[in-house]
């Protein structure tokens, strides 16, 4: 094949994002349905039917006591700061996530203190807790990303040595878990997203798992403005409530998880043999400590691939797949936190390795039958490491430079 770069037709006619939404005809029809009895009812937020059930449903899931349904993860992780009373001090908090974990300690007069990831997993490394809790350090944020839990059980003990609390940024952790442990169960509050690229959407949302009877109660208040009862406001709550609409599309998606799940480990499965024998491509395993969604799928350029990362995603994007780099460049180099005084020292790289070679690839693809689009996508990568040199020389003809 020849790229897009060199002048050829791009490789896929529609653009294939990454974050391209899991909606089969079945979870549209049943969503249809559920939106019909939600009309019925007149009854489209505030605690709702469809809400109460969509929490049952996602608690029992996780073999979780409460899950907790919410606007989306930002509120909820905003909401349980509050709940927690977390609002000054240090936060040690994974680098490698989304700005919105970081963004959410400021929001709450925390201060986050960046730390570097396990490389096998690209979560918090748990020994950073030890070096970066100070004595004004009140808790520890680790982040699953694309679903591999962290090492939950030894982030937990150093924390509780240190009297730290731990939340967890599961956003990407429906449904997986860590030696048969699901998020909630290691003894901290996790939430989860239900945004519309997500494995389980609700268009926006998102859903606090606890243990925790009281803490439930407390999300509940808070997400609908602190109110505890008619008339009766206790704390300083919000609007982070999830509509019936939103709960029903949740609903209807439930039946066709498991099925979504298998197919995209088959995607996974097929891209591990498509790039097998491309030198300097290397996989980022997922299910090496526990069960994962699969939603994401990502490799490591290293420099036997020849063609650099940058120029590898460049390319792929002139064939019309729209690679990411998740979560490139980590929040401690985003220029909101990077450019202040307090963060201009900070080193982590484990963190700058990870995020200097990663790319995510579609799992799910835009009209066409999901095997087409692993085989194209493979031989594009296989394409770009074939021209290497072409390829650099072309992009940095393209910047000028
Ligand atoms: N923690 C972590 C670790 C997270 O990943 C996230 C969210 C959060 C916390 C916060 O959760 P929420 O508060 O959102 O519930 C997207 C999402 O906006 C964001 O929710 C998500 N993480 C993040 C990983 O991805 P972008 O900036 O990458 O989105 P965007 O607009 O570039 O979309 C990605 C691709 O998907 C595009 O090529 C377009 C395509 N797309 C997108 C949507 C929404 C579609 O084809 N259809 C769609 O409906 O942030």
């Amino acid at each position: 094949m020849e790229l897009a770069i060199f002048g050829a037709k791009p490789r896929f006619e529609k653009a294939q994002p990454v974050g391209f939404p899991l909606v089969e005809s079945e979870t549209e029809r049943r969503f249809h349905e559920l939106v019909d009895e939600a009309f019925r009812r007149n009854y489209l937020t505030n605690d709702g039917p469809l809400v109460r059930r969509l929490e049952d449903e996602i608690a029992s899931r996780h073999k979780c006591a409460h899950a907790a349904f919410m606007a989306n993860a930002t509120l909820a992780q905003l909401m349980l700061m509050k709940a927690l009373g977390l609002e000054s001090g240090a936060v040690v908090v994974s680098a490698d996530t989304f700005i919105s974990t970081a963004h959410v300690c400021e929001w709450s007069g925390l201060t986050p203190v960046f730390a570097d990831l396990d490389p096998d997993t690209l979560t918090l490394d748990p020994e950073e807790i030890v070096r970066l809790a100070g004595p004004d350090a009140k808790a520890v944020i680790p982040t699953h990303v694309f679903g591999v839990l962290a090492d939950m059980p030894r982030i937990m003990e150093l924390s509780r040595a240190r009297g730290l609390q731990v939340v967890v940024d599961a956003a990407h952790a429906f449904d997986c878990d860590r030696d048969g442990v699901s998020p909630g169960g290691f003894g901290a509050p996790e939430f989860l997203s239900f945004h519309a690229t997500k494995f389980f959407s609700t268009f926006e949302g998102g859903a606090v798992l606890t243990n925790d009877e009281g803490l439930a109660k407390a999300m509940r208040d808070l997400r609908n403005f602190g109110f505890a009862g008619v008339d009766d406001v206790r704390a300083l709550g919000i609007n982070a409530k999830g509509s019936e609409i939103s709960a029903a599309f949740g609903l209807a998606s439930l039946p066709a998880l498991a099925e979504r799940r298998e197919r995209l480990r088959a995607v996974h499965d097929a891209y591990d043999r498509e790039l097998a024998g491309v030198p300097g491509l290397r996989r980022h395993r997922l299910d090496r400590f526990g069960r994962n969604n699969h939603r994401y799928y990502a490799v490591f350029v290293d420099p036997e691939y020849g063609a650099g990362r940058d120029t590898a995603v460049w390319a792929l994007w002139h064939d019309n797949v729209l690679a990411r780099r998740y979560f490139y460049p980590g929040a401690h180099r985003m220029a909101y936190y990077r450019d202040r005084t307090a963060y201009r020292n900070v080193s982590l790289p484990a963190t700058d390795k990870a995020l200097g070679s990663i790319i995510a690839l579609p799992t799910a693809f835009d009209g066409i039958d999901w095997r087409d689009g692993v085989r194209g996508v493979s031989e594009i990568l296989k394409t770009i490491h074939e021209r290497a040199e072409d390829a650099e020389a072309r992009r940095r003809s393209f910047s000028g430079g």
